[in-house]
């Protein structure tokens, strides 16, 4: 309950730390960092890596709360040699990590489970704080994380390979799963926490080090997160390079991208920056597994039961402020329903209400930086520029719309739009995806037809159809052959954000094929090796080669 503590003292500020930089914190902030200890050091700033030790002498990055404005934080990030000297641990760790045994990896992963529920509350409060993502849904995503990690206990004991049969007598093929090394994770600000999870879950119960380089945006909950998580490695002593951090922008994480030393970067992000990862890991023949940018759409049909489809499709574009790779960026109504459906939507976006995201009863919350109002405010340039209708929002809200504490917040109105029939959807409003609460809408007639837009965009990440008929169901799944939706999540009735931890998550085309979290996905977090074993006293060759040494020998 140290929300509610919090929001009482709003105004209050207490002095943080002792340092000679020393500087007011507001209570409402205090007391979330101190929940997690999160406190600087003498010389004002926190330490923003760890590889068994913590440190940070490399460039100073600030942490600013999108709701308020207000500095919550300095971290020293890694300097050059210290990415070095963490990247040369993570690799002995892996060493140490690897002999250890399966099970009993997955018995430090139940334990940080353990750890992570204890805090799940106080974790959930630095995303809402950092991030701003509403109080339920940073809460949400540390659950995200323990469930993740639950399912990893799981496989701990079920990594298995196959035993395969020869086709030479007295011989048998094994294809066995083997630790990879250290896998560098690169993540988002959208979901500061349960990314990293859906990785490290995986990549620890595989033996794998992993080395987190998260987004530089959001460093005091990775610094929480992997304080938590040192603390049961230690505790085990485990290597803390198994879970390394390193905080930085951009050149720590090229050179993570670019080490020799790192077998597998795992990056969610953008399409523009994937690609280039994609490039460069590739050049090195290293394994990468890219989360990139959704451009997710719902489909509505007649037969849709509309008192679901609607507040699903609402909370599609707008929760996390329409921050999450699986926002809903278009809607694609029937005609015969389209009037009742926009009647119903629009009714709900006229609640929304800016507000604190620490607070209980928030629904939107801000964006995340100044940046992402300029990309909210670059769409509705371009859906004005066309002529779109503007059904509701349109606009940043100014400060004098705001409560007095949150005026310097990054808060814009969710917004819905219809741009004109004519608009080809080869234009950059359907084809661009903004990481802002802008969705657009448009009328069809036939499913064929509302496919294809959907299939019609270059990525391939989420994608929702409501409706009751399993002619429909059938189709939109690609059953038997049909040309159904193109995307790595393909719903019925479920819209399309909110996916659970148990099947693999990921999208295709420019969303780069990647897949985490659940299902399959531990599988490329090994190195597989067929192994052929002849226990028997001849050496034929496969396929009937014969290859007849008898005359050499004469
Ligand atoms: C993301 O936006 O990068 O399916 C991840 C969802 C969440 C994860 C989203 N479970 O919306």
């Amino acid at each position: 309950m140290i929300y509610r503590t919090a929001l009482s003292r709003v105004a209050r500020t207490t002095n943080v730390h002792r340092g000679h930089l020393s500087r007011l914190l507001s209570t409402r902030a205090s007391t979330v960092l101190n929940a997690l200890d999160l406190t600087p050091s003498s010389n004002g700033t926190i330490s923003g890596v760890y590889d068994g030790q913590w440190g940070g002498s490399g460039d100073v990055l600030e942490s600013i709360c999108p709701a308020t404005g207000e500095v919550l934080a300095q971290v020293q990030g890694a300097s050059p040699q210290e990415l070095q000297i963490a990247l040369e641990k993570s690799q002995e760790a892996f060493e140490f990590f690897r002999a250890v045994p399966a099970p009993k990896r997955g018995d430090i992963l139940r334990q940080i489970r353990e750890a992570l529920a204890a805090k799940r509350d106080e974790l959930g409060a630095i995303v809402s704080l950092e991030m701003g993502k509403i109080r339920t849904e940073g809460v949400g995503e540390v659950q995200e994380f323990i469930d993740i990690a639950d399912y990893g206990v799981g496989l701990s004991r079920m990594m298995n390979g196959r035993v395969v049969s020869s086709e030479r007598p007295g011989h048998s093929i094994l294809e066995v799963p083997s630790p990879l090394g250290v896998v560098g994770v690169l993540s988002a600000f959208n979901f500061p926490v349960a990314v990293y999870g859906w990785n490290l879950a995986l990549s620890l119960a595989a033996g794998n080090a992993t080395l987190w380089k998260p987004s530089p945006t959001t460093p005091l909950t990775s610094i929480a997160t992997t304080k938590i998580i040192a603390s049961v490695l230690e505790k085990n002593s485990i290597p803390g390079a198994v879970a390394g951090l390193v905080i930085g922008d951009q050149d720590v994480g090229e050179a993570v991208v670019q080490s020799e030393l790192v077998d597998m970067v795992s990056f969610t992000g953008s399409e523009r920056v994937g690609r280039q990862i994609g490039k460069t890991v590739q050049s090195r023949f290293g394994k990468v597994l890219l989360e990139l940018g959704g451009n997710n759409a719902v489909i509505v049909l007649p037969d849709a039961d509309l008192s679901l489809a609607v507040p699903s499709t609402f909370f599609g574009a707008v929760g996390t402020a329409g921050q999450r790779c699986t926002s809903t960026r278009r809607i694609y109504l029937h005609r015969s329903i389209a009037h009742e459906f926009l009647h119903r939507l629009t009714a709900l976006y006229k609640t929304l209400t800016p507000g604190d995201p620490l607070e209980p009863r928030t629904l939107l919350g801000p964006l995340h930086t100044k940046n992402s109002m300029d990309i909210f405010s670059y769409a509705l340039d371009s859906l004005n520029s066309v002529g779109s209708e503007i059904l509701v929002g349109g606009s940043p809200y100014l400060g004098s719309h705001l409560p007095t504490h949150l005026r310097e917040g990054n808060f814009v109105r969710p917004t819905l739009a219809v741009p004109p029939a004519e608009v080809p959807l080869s234009h950059g409003i359907w084809q661009t995806e903004t990481f802002a609460p802008v969705t657009t809408v448009k009328i069809f007639d036939e499913l064929d037809e509302a496919i294809e837009w959907n299939n019609g965009v270059k990525q391939g990440l989420s994608s929702s159809l409501w409706t009751r008929d399993v002619r429909s169901v059938g189709k939109w799944l690609g059953l038997g052959g049909a040309k159904g939706s193109d995307c790595g999540i393909v719903n019925v009735n479920v819209g399309t954000s909110g996916a659970e931890i148990g099947a693999a998550f990921g999208g295709n085309k420019n969303t780069g094929w990647g897949r985490e979290s659940g299902g399959d996905a531990w599988k490329q977090y090994v190195r597989w090796s067929a192994a052929t074993i002849n226990f028997s006293d001849e050496a034929p060759l496969a396929q009937g080669v014969s290859f007849d040494t008898s005359s050499a020998t004469s």
